[in-house]
């Protein structure tokens, strides 16, 4: 019993000893403020705190590090999932979707497009010659889609025939409100619309012109037109 007191007594006292030469190591970095010390306490308190900020920089730098590589694994994993899946699709990251037209449908940019030139229709008959391919009048909003009409128009006219061409756009329901047979509003002025004589720009007829048609006369600009005009369809798709 006598020795278990004595061993608890000695462990008391190391434990004590371990303390003071912790404490003495740290003073011996940051020496305790004494009243009587010349250095001033400005100089001690600006020593701690650079200390201080040393040592977060430190971790913050090995913070920033471990992040990056944290990144970098997730951006190849990222990308190998990506590689897997095109694989397991049959497809490289590289590969489009592409239109198919059935004949005797031309594939026109995104569309698949007919026009045919030796068939004159009223506006209203031409729609019915679409819809018996299950299309409708050709629409298009923006000037791109314009251009490859034209393209298309040009390849197909070889003989330049003076042949007007009806498009799915009319103002018949309100008079000056243009839209498709889609029901989306039609683009309006330049560079779709052309002018009439040179100088009127279209459309111009009011009531009594209410369908739209790429004009042979003016280098297939839209123009307004009667609806019982006779035109050839160019249908959609
Ligand atoms: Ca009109």
């Amino acid at each position: 019993m006598l020795k278990l007191v004595l061993l608890v007594i000695l462990a008391l006292l190391a434990e004590q000893r371990s303390q003071a030469l912790e404490e003495n190591t740290e003073e011996h970095l940051f020496p305790p403020i004494h009243p009587n010390c010349t250095q001033s306490l400005t100089e001690l308190l600006l020593l701690r705190q650079e200390a201080q900020l040393n040592r977060m920089s430190a971790a913050e730098e090995a913070t920033t590090q471990v992040l990056k590589e944290t990144l970098q694994t997730l951006v190849q994993v990222r990308d190998s999932l990506n590689a897997l899946r095109n694989t397991a699709q049959g497809h490289t990251p590289t590969s489009e979707a592409v239109v198919e037209c059935v004949s005797p449908f031309t594939r026109v940019g995104e569309r698949c497009l007919l026009l045919a030139l030796n068939k004159m229709h009223t506006w209203a008959s031409a729609r019915h010659f679409c819809a018996a391919y299950g299309a409708d009048l050709a629409h298009f909003s923006d000037i791109n889609e314009y251009v490859a009409v034209l393209g298309y128009i040009n390849t197909i006219n070889e003989l330049k025939k003076s042949v007007s061409i009806w498009i799915g756009g009319s103002d018949e329901v309100e008079e000056d409100n243009w839209v498709w047979v889609t029901g989306e509003l039609m683009p309006r002025g330049s560079p779709f619309w052309g002018t009439k004589d040179g100088y009127r720009p279209q459309p111009s007829d009011g009531r009594s012109q209410n369908c739209a048609v790429l004009w042979q006369p003016d280098q297939y600009y839209i123009h307004d037109v009667s609806c019982t005009y006779k035109s050839a369809p160019l249908c959609q798709m």
